[in-house]
């Protein structure tokens, strides 16, 4: 990628919040993409809380936190048209917000009263993609789609750090690269893959590196800065809109909490560990440096913590109560028309709970 030397982390902002000499991305962006950028990172890190708080509640089945992540979430969500396809994993919060999704529309899957986040489509994102790296190939596939049908969209696949060591991961970058597909590889590397640190998935010397042997560039960055999220971002994608085809970026990140609220981290990381990634918070080091240029306003940290506590009650009266998914959606939705077989399991399951 244009100026990017894969050996360098791109960052614009550093940890206490003063701007870099970085010169190859920076870009002024207007005061009020700066605001909308602090603002979708804080709402994501209040609604991350409450998603969290229902789960201990016993409102929600599981939850897997996104605290940590949300620069790189949002700084790569944030740039794209919304005609641009997402193909989220399950941890991407801040993609979704910034995406438009409602957090009713999120909470039904963890809830269990709804699968997947079908409804998501109407905002161009796939459902969550539990099975690690499978969404690769959707956003391969549908990235190819778009570059038939000759449309100017590009596709965007969030990965972790694990899913990269995935067969299915090979194959989507591998075509991606070959069909010079207008994709781009959002691989947030969070250090861990549940218990697995993430320099047990490459002996390279980093998941960037690895790009060079697709025959794709690739661009390393801090994702714990939202603004060197945003701009690497938007020159893959703009690439890709071009013809220019598939980008690697790898963003150097943390996951702050544990890998689901079924897990406990401290059997496996240290403390010490924590602490430090801590410091490098992605919302403490963009209110440092929005506070020093003047955006960072009382009005505005007000008008955000009205939203986040709107928003927190949204999903509070979305979940608490929400009525049960009527289980012959199971099977009802699997295809377009159900087939016989799948019609005889839901009949089946029907007269087992007594309610055919
Ligand atoms: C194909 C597949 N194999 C195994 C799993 C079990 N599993 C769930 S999450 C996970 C780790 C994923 O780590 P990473 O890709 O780094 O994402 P993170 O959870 O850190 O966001 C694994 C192995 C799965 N969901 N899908
Ligand atoms: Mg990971």
């Amino acid at each position: 990628m244009d100026g990017a030397a894969v050996d360098d982390v791109v960052q614009l902002v550093q940890p206490d919040g003063t701007p870099s000499d970085e010169g190859r991305y920076r870009r002024d962006l207007p005061p009020e993409t700066l605001s909308w950028l602090y603002e979708q990172m804080v709402l994501t890190r209040e609604l991350d809380v409450e998603f969290v708080n229902l789960q201990r509640q016993g409102e929600l089945a599981l939850y897997a936190s996104c605290r940590g992540q949300e620069a790189a979430q949002v700084g790569t969500a944030a740039c794209l048209r919304k005609t641009d396809w997402l193909f989220p994993a399950y941890r991407e919060l801040g993609a979704f917000l910034t995406r438009g999704i409602t957090p009713a529309q999120m909470s039904a899957l963890w809830r269990g009263t709804w699968h997947g986040g079908l409804s998501f489509t109407e905002k161009c994102c796939a459902p969550f993609c539990v099975q690690i790296a499978a969404n690769g190939l959707h956003a391969v596939g549908a990235a190819m789609a778009a570059q038939r049908l000759q449309e100017d969209s590009v596709t965007v696949a969030y990965m972790g750090d694990g899913a990269s060591s995935e067969g299915d991961a090979h194959e989507a970058l591998n075509v991606a690269a070959v069909f010079r597909a207008p994709c781009v590889f959002v691989v947030q590397n969070n250090q861990w893959a549940i218990s697995v640190p993430a320099t047990h998935q490459y002996a390279a010397e980093s998941l960037a590196h690895r790009a060079a042997g697709y025959g794709m560039p690739a661009v390393r960055v801090d994702g714990n800065d939202v603004l060197a999220c945003f701009t690497v971002m938007e020159r893959a994608v703009q690439r890709a809109r071009q013809g220019g085809g598939p980008t690697f970026i790898e963003a150097m990140t943390y996951r702050m909490a544990p890998h689901t609220t079924s897990d406990d981290p401290t059997r496996y990381r240290t403390a010490q560990d924590v602490e430090q990634w801590a410091a490098r918070d992605p919302i403490d080091r963009y209110a440092t440096y929005l506070d020093s240029v003047g955006v960072l306003t009382e009005r505005l940290a007000e008008r955000v913590a009205g939203r986040a506590g709107r928003l927190r009650a949204e999903l509070r009266d979305a979940v608490v109560g929400a009525p049960d998914m009527d289980i012959a959606d199971v099977f009802n939705t699997v295809y377009h028309e159900i087939t016989p077989e799948l019609a005889r399991q839901r009949d089946q399951l029907l007269l087992e709970l007594g309610k055919d």
